[in-house]
Parts: structure tokens; C-alpha cells; sequence
């Protein structure tokens, strides 16, 4: 028969497919809901091999849950925000508009060329108007619920560029394009308020179990929910500034205070500023501590420093003791009070501060099975639990006990007219700055009057559109600069008033893309019903680098919209996998990187060796890595599809590797799975002559029977698989399939027995169906080589056969003497007895035995049966 060829077959099948509107969703369809989908992508250009790893194991998941008669979601669209669309605007004259949907147009064409079963009629892009001007309407019905608004808050100001620069692009102190030094300013800025919903985030998790758990667990971080005490020292009145009596701390380990050494307050607190007055060398320090202070990240490993404020506090258990006050670079003004208290023995930052100001380091927790005599601490913080010690009257308890000991005595302790202490939750999460002094993005839909102030702009006059004609040639933001854009009127009084120029952060848009799926041209942000009928989402797929901020940002989103009545569901994802990277051998010609596609691999002695194709130069082979540009890694999936086939590209991506796990990819691989594709539709199309229309005769003999076992234990085994996404072994069971298969179907003529004729046709149909989530083109030729009615795509699940799923009998290794000798076969249901009588029956267990009884007979029920002579 002649070769499968992909480049003939699989357009022709897209466009049946598309014909046959197939993957078009209908909310009312029969069946159970399924919504399946991947991580949108941004349209940067061209696909990478990480979408296609990422989308074709979506795929396969929606094809195989269609084919068990589940009413399947699954869309696609693309998050089109964001700063590159202007960066190119910049460099190459073009409008971040035309750029955006360039990128799109050839993007589509790419997934379409892969053969996904997506639902084409829902796709839109973030920066669609009829998308943004839903975002809008959302942005004010948060307004309204008091879940956004504005505030002072610093920023990374990138005096070159203009513009406010996320912590990551912050290189050094400097900025990541500019290279300038970065400023740190106080801008007037839009929040969500996340932190309303810390406990209910967090909370959530637990209901997750679908989730990895390291996920949940980076969240649970994030979130960092813990509990403590707010804290008030009173100052030493000789010492404290003017006006200042106290100062208030946080702390969670109340419990460790007789091991307090100092107190430390951040470079803004105001008590630094006050004892700052008329201290030159303090308000230099402030100032220092402020201009590197951008990286809250390296607060860790940086160098702890401080400077003394002169000041005095009084121990809060013991009236008579005085600890210093200190100015320190490791205490954030945002976290807690931003004032602390520090217990060198027990806190690493203490104590590095301690050894380097030379302050006392008290042991106040003992660990267990250490002798408190000789107890001391080096250069590392004990900070597990123990017994408490050094600590008066709690000495000898718990940590816990103390904490809580020493908490309700100073809640019930006066200090100025006011308990001295209050327990408080606090958390690390902040509220989300949604401000981005960017043309490309959402604008925040309010104005600026002057005589009402900041006025949200009416739902009718939705959506403030973007204005096309904007100019890139200056650094900052265009809106800013546009000569008609800001004016407007205002919707209160009607007086003049300017627009917010501030558009959003694009993981606004993506927060909810897949709430919008839904119902993708209702004129409100969703259709409640509709939305209740799909959420949550049964399977996401995406990068484990979305775990923290696009996840979580999602679940508050999802959770705002819930109470503004947009829909029911809290959780916006119940099941969620984190797919590895696909990564490549790198090369190397001296300094440069080389392109795989320029490079020839040969084995010489067993060695490999890498030569330059271009140059005819020996180059070296190294490390595996991430594919990027940067290490030129890379493989283009338009070239594999063009000279493979999609369906290849798609078996290879789920063949190699767990699916969570990195995947190299490996010409070699590639080939392995395309001699697959052709050796699949060999056994398909050499057999389908003499199966068409073979009917069995009711009776099935031996060869027939065991054709039928690994046909239906194969669509047991492959339906498991897929349903734990385990897709390389649901690949390893179909390729063990294929060579049963081709064992005994192999040479089959017109004379062959009917029932292996019958046998065999089923087989084939199975296997068949259960390779097209996977392959589905092949799928679609096989079917039809078969004589199947209608398309594969469209076929349901086999059905499966729990009789044909069990052995009757098993065979066991005999051992003798610990070395294998041959088998016993039993009833699968056999006892030890029978088994122990089987195996003494043997020819080969009776010649050992030469007429004596076995010193030793051990049946491991199930495994092995081992005989002692
Ligand atoms: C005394 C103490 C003793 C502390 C000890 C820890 C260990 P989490 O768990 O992250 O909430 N802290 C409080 N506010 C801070 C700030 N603005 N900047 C830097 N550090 C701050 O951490 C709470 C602990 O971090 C608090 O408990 C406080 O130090 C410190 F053996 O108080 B602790
Ligand atoms: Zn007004």
C-alpha cells in the first residue's frame, strides 16, 4: 500500500471537520458538561513548541471526553495586551494594533495546522473592543462593591523610559531597557482589593485536591497568612521624640520575648524620620536605605544594616530593662507595623544583624534533646520548636503555651490608657496594583473633574475606546501626550474633565478569558446562566511559571465577579496540570550559538559528533536546555508539521515523557514517532481488505479470543491513562498494541478463519478510535480505509467488555534454588494449596526433587513460587 502522507491528509480533514462544525459547543447539548482548556497565548509571533506540547495534550483530552459523550468547551483565544506590541511600535514604525492581529492571523493558521479540536466560533483577543468594553463594565461594578480604588503608593520610575517598571525589571537598581538608575516615587495608583478575599483564597485551596500540591502550596506562601501580636513598647520618656510615647510592633513569636535584644523600625517609619531631625549621619542612612530599597526580593541574602536611633524602648515583661532602637534595612515599612522587635537566637535576619552590631544573642527556646547548660547559637537562628528556657517564669513550657500565655497577659496588660497588646492575622499579600502608564492595554474607565474629582464614566458612554492615532517616537505614555484623547466631559456635572490615561495590568484580562468563553458576545461581561451551566473549569493546562500570580488573580477575579451576580461559582478551575518544557541540545561554533536546523549529528564509535552544516565545521554538542532564542535551541513547528506531519509532532510531544516532566526533542524521537504513523496505517490498510465486513460466527477460538483481550484491555488501560493525563503510558499501551496486532493480523488472507477476520476488524476499529485523540488525521484515513461510517472525530469511546478484561489463568515463575526454571500456570483464582500441588507436578520441579520432598516451597500468591531443594 502506499505511505500515509500527512501533507495530502491532513488539511483535507481539518476542513471536514470544520465543514461538519464538529467542535462548535452548544450549552444545551445532550451530555455532561466537560470545559477543558489551555493557558492562552500571547501573540508574539509564531507558536513555539511549547504551545504544541501544551495544546495538544488539551486536545486530546477534549477529543477522548467528546468521544465518551460529554458535552465538550473547549476554546481558544489570545491575551493580546501588554508592553511588546509597543516595543515593536518603537522599533519598527508599525501600529501595536496592526502588529497584535498580524501575530494572531498567523498564529491561528499555525494552531489550525495542528489539527485541534478547538471551538473556533468563540476565539477573541484581550484587546478586542467588544472584550475590553466588557472588562470596563467590570472594572466599575468593582468600583461600586468598594473592590478597586486608588491610592499613593511607590513605585520603580524609570526616568529614561517614563514609565512605572515592575519589580522584575529592575536589574541591579536599574532599569532593564534603559539601564538608567531607577527612582523610587510615589504615584497615585488603581488596586484591586485582594486582600478582602486572603482567608477565602486560602481557604479555598483545601478544596483543590485536583490541583498539584506544590501549587497550592506556592500560594499558600503567597497568601502567607500568620498570626501574631501587635505589640506596643513604651518609649523611655528621656529618649523618645516629641509627641511619640510608643511604638508598635508585629510579631509571631511573642513567646521568644525575654530573648529580645533590640528593636528595629523600617527607613519610612515615622519614628525614623522624627529621630532623624537633627541627626545629619541617621538622615543619610534614611536616604540610603531608600534609594536601594527597590528589591524587597534580596531582603534575605542582602546585608543587614542599621544605625542606632538614639531612642529606648522598655520591656514590655520587665520594666527595668532598656533595649535600643534601630534603623534597619531588613525591616519593610509595607509588612506588618514595620517596626520590629528582634530575638537574634531564633530569627536568621536577628540574628546577622546582632552579630554585626555586636547585640546579645539569648537562647529563649531549647531544642529537644540539647542541654540548656551548653546550648548556644553560632551563626544559624534555631527556629523549631522545643522548650522554652532563659525565660523566667515560662520556663519549662512550649513555645505554643507561651505564646499564648504571654498574649493574654499583655491584652489584658494597660499601657497608656490601652491594652498593650492585640492578637491580629496578618498576611504577605498585597493589594494588586492594576495601574500601567501603557498605551496597549485596558483603559481604566474613569475621569477627572475638577470640581467632583475622580467620577467613574457612565455605562452608557462604554467603551472608552483606545484612539488609533498615536505616536511612539517619544518614551512614556502616548495617552498622556494625545492632543484630544483626554478630554471629556464630566458624567456628574458636566463640566470639562480629563481621562485616567492609566490603562490596566494585563493579568486583568486574562483573569477572567475563561468566564468570557462562555458566552463570547454577550453584550453584559457573561451570561449568568450560561456561565453557572459551564464553570468551573474541569481541566487547565498551562506553565507552572502561571502558578502564583495569573492563578491566583484569577480566583479573586472569578471570586469578585461571583458578588457582583456575574456567576455562581467561586473557584474558577477545579482541576489544574503543570506541563514541563520542552527542551533541546544546544551547539555551539566557538563563542556562537547554532541552530539545530544547521546542524548535522553523526555517531562515530559509538560518540556522538556535531558538524555545521552551513560551514562543513566540526561544532561542539551542549547542554540540554530550555529551547529560546537566545540559545537558538529552537525548532519551528511549521517546519515539523511541514516535513512530519502535525499528527508526528503531536505523538511525540505525548510519547517521551511524563507529561510534567520535561521533554527533549530530538530529531531521532521525531522520526521514531512518524515511522509509528506509518507503520500504524500499514497494519490498517494492508488488513482492511480482508477484514471489510467480517462477521464473527459466535465462536471464538484461541487466537480470536486473544486478539479481542488486547484490543479491549488496551481501551481500558488507554481510557485510565488519559483521564490521569498519564499520556506516555497511554502511547507505551498503543505501541505494545500495534505490535500484538501486527504479530496476528499479519499476512491475514481472505481464507483466514471468520472469527479471526471478526477479531481483527474489531481490533482495528478500536484501536483506531483510540489513537485519534492523539493522532486525529491518521485516525480519519484509517477509519475510512476500515469502511467506518462518519467521521472518527465524531465516533464514540469503544465500549469495553469486563469479560475480556480479566485472565482466566495466570502463569507464575518457578524458581529452583532461586534460579528460573520454567512456569506454573494456574487458575487465576487458585489457593496456595493448588498452586503448591501445580507446581509439584512439573516435569522440570520433579526431576530436581529426584523423588524427595521439597526442603522448602514458598508461594508468593500472584507473583512467583519459589522451590528449595
Ligand atoms: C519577633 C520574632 C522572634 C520574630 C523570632 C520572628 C522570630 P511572618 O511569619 O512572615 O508574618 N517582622 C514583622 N514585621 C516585619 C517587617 N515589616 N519587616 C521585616 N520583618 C518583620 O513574619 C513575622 C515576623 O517577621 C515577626 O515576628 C517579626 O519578627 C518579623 F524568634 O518578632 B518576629
Ligand atoms: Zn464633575
Amino acid at each position: 500500500t502506499e505511505r500515509y502522507n500527512p501533507r495530502a491528509s491532513e488539511p483535507r480533514w481539518q476542513a471536514a471537520w470544520a465543514d461538519a462544525k464538529l467542535f462548535e459547543t452548544k450549552t444545551d447539548a445532550p451530555g455532561e458538561k466537560y470545559y477543558v482548556l489551555e493557558m492562552f497565548p500571547y501573540p508574539s509571533g509564531r507558536i513555539h513548541m511549547g504551545h504544541v506540547r501544551n495544546y495538544t495534550m488539551g486536545d486530546v483530552v477534549a477529543r477522548y471526553r467528546r468521544a465518551r459523550g460529554m458535552n465538550v468547551l473547549h476554546p481558544m483565544g489570545w491575551d493580546a495586551f501588554g508592553m511588546p506590541a509597543e516595543n515593536a511600535a518603537m522599533q519598527n514604525k508599525v501600529h501595536p494594533r496592526d502588529w497584535t492581529y498580524q501575530n494572531i492571523a498567523t498564529m491561528r493558521g499555525q494552531l489550525k495546522s495542528m489539527g485541534l479540536s478547538l471551538d473556533w466560533s468563540r476565539e477573541f483577543a484581550t484587546c478586542d473592543v467588544d472584550y475590553y468594553h466588557r472588562q470596563q463594565m467590570l472594572f466599575l461594578d468593582l468600583l461600586d462593591k468598594g473592590l478597586a480604588y486608588r491610592r499613593k503608593s511607590k513605585v520603580n520610575w524609570d526616568p529614561v523610559d517614563q514609565t512605572v517598571l515592575a519589580n522584575e525589571q529592575v536589574i541591579d537598581g536599574r532599569g532593564w531597557r534603559s539601564g538608567a538608575l531607577v527612582e523610587s516615587r510615589e504615584l497615585t495608583q488603581w488596586f484591586f482589593k485582594i486582600t478582602a478575599y486572603a482567608d477565602d483564597l486560602l481557604a479555598g485551596l483545601d478544596a483543590l485536591p485536583q490541583w498539584p500540591e506544590k501549587v497550592r502550596l506556592m500560594q499558600r506562601n503567597w497568601i502567607g497568612r500568620s498570626e501574631g501580636l501587635l505589640l506596643r513598647w513604651a518609649l523611655t520618656e528621656e529618649t523618645a521624640p516629641e509627641g511619640v510615647k510608643d511604638l508598635t510592633v508585629f510579631t509571631t513569636r511573642p513567646d521568644t520575648l525575654f530573648g529580645a535584644s533590640f528593636l528595629a523600625v523600617a527607613a519610612d517609619h515615622p519614628l525614623a524620620e522624627a529621630a532623624a531631625r537633627d541627626k545629619p549621619e541617621l538622615t543619610a542612612f534614611i536616604e540610603e536605605c531608600r534609594r536601594t530599597g527597590t528589591a524587597t526580593a534580596d531582603i534575605e541574602t542582602a546585608e543587614k544594616r542599621g544605625m542606632e536611633t538614639g531612642i529606648f524602648a522598655v520591656h514590655p515583661l520587665d520594666p527595668t530593662w532598656r533595649l535600643p532602637v534601630y534603623v534597619a534595612n531588613f525591616v519593610l515599612m509595607e509588612y506588618g507595623t514595620g517596626a520590629i522587635f528582634g530575638c537574634p537566637a531564633h530569627d536568621q535576619r536577628d540574628l546577622d544583624f546582632a552579630r554585626a552590631y555586636g547585640l546579645p544573642v539569648t537562647p529563649v527556646v531549647l531544642p529537644e534533646g540539647a542541654e540548656a547548660e551548653s546550648f548556644s547559637i553560632g551563626t544559624e537562628a534555631y527556629v523549631g520548636d522545643g522548650t522554652m528556657i532563659n525565660s523566667r517564669e515560662f520556663d519549662g513550657r512550649s513555645p505554643s503555651e507561651t505564646f499564648d500565655a504571654v498574649a493574654d497577659r499583655l491584652e489584658s496588660t494597660d499601657l497608656f490608657g490601652a491594652p498593650q497588646a492585640k492578637r491580629q492575622v496578618n498576611y504577605r499579600l498585597r493589594d494588586w496594583g492594576i495601574s500601567r502608564q501603557r498605551y496597549w492595554g485596558c483603559p481604566i474607565p474613569v475621569l477627572h473633574c475638577e470640581t467632583c474629582g475622580v467620577v467613574p464614566e457612565a455605562r452608557e458612554n462604554l467603551p472608552v475606546k483606545l484612539p488609533d492615532d498615536v505616536a511612539f517616537d517619544k518614551p512614556g505614555n502616548p495617552l498622556d501626550r494625545h492632543p484630544t484623547w483626554r478630554n471629556a466631559k464630566c458624567p456628574k456635572c458636566g463640566g470639562p474633565a480629563l481621562r485616567e490615561t492609566d490603562t490596566m495590568d494585563t493579568f486583568v484580562d486574562s483573569s477572567w478569558y475563561f468566564i468570557r468563553f462562555t458566552a463570547p458576545h454577550a453584550e453584559t461581561p457573561t451570561k449568568p446562566d450560561v456561565a453557572n451551566a459551564w464553570m468551573p473549569v474541569e481541566q487547565y493546562i498551562g506553565g507552572i511559571e502561571h502558578a502564583i500570580l495569573h492563578l491566583l488573580y484569577s480566583r479573586f477575579f472569578t471570586r469578585a465577579m461571583r458578588d457582583c451576580g456575574h456567576l455562581a461559582a467561586s473557584e474558577p478551575f477545579q482541576g489544574l496540570f503543570t506541563q514541563g518544557m520542552v527542551v533541546h541540545e544546544t551547539y555551539r561554533d566557538g563563542r556562537e550559538w547554532v541552530a539545530p536546523a544547521d546542524v548535522a549529528i553523526t555517531e562515530v564509535e559509538g560518540e556522538r559528533r556535531a558538524k555545521r552544516l552551513s560551514t562543513g565545521s566540526d561544532i561542539a554538542i551542549g547542554s540540554i536546555e530550555k529551547m529560546s532564542k537566545s540559545k537558538k535551541n529552537v525548532v519551528d513547528p511549521d517546519d515539523i508539521i511541514a516535513s512530519y506531519g502535525a499528527d508526528t509532532a503531536r505523538w511525540f510531544m505525548l510519547s517521551d515523557s511524563p507529561p510534567d516532566r520535561d521533554v527533549i526533542w530530538t530529531e531521532a524521537g521525531v522520526e521514531g514517532a512518524h515511522r509509528f504513523v506509518q507503520r500504524l496505517w500499514r497494519l490498517v490498510s494492508e488488513a482492511a481488505p480482508v477484514i471489510a465486513n467480517a462477521h464473527g460466527n459466535g465462536v471464538d477460538d484461541e487466537v480470536a479470543t486473544s486478539i479481542r483481550r488486547v484490543a479491549h484491555r488496551t481501551a481500558q488501560g488507554v481510557a485510565d491513562d488519559i483521564e490521569r493525563l498519564a499520556f506516555n503510558k497511554a502511547v507505551a499501551r498503543l505501541y505494545e498494541m500495534v505490535n500484538a496486532l501486527s504479530a496476528s493480523l499479519n499476512g491475514l488472507n481472505a481464507d483466514a478463519p471468520a472469527s479471526i477476520k471478526a477479531a481483527g476488524r474489531e481490533a482495528l476499529s478500536m484501536l483506531v478510535r483510540l489513537v485519534a485523540p492523539m493522532m486525529p488525521h491518521l485516525a480519519e484515513e484509517c477509519w475510512q480505509a476500515l469502511g467506518e461510517e462518519g467521521l472518527a472525530a465524531a465516533a464514540s469511546w469503544p465500549s469495553v467488555d469486563p469479560a475480556l478484561l480479566s485472565d482466566d489463568t495466570l502463569t507464575l515463575p518457578v524458581q529452583i534454588n532461586g534460579k528460573k526454571r520454567g512456569d506454573v500456570v494456574v487458575a487465576k483464582d487458585a489457593s496456595k494449596a493448588e498452586v503448591e500441588t501445580a507446581t509439584l507436578e512439573l516435569d522440570f520441579v520433579k526431576t530436581a526433587l529426584a523423588g524427595q520432598p521439597p526442603k522448602r516451597l514458598v508461594v508468593v500468591p500472584g507473583r512467583i513460587v519459589n522451590v528449595v531443594v
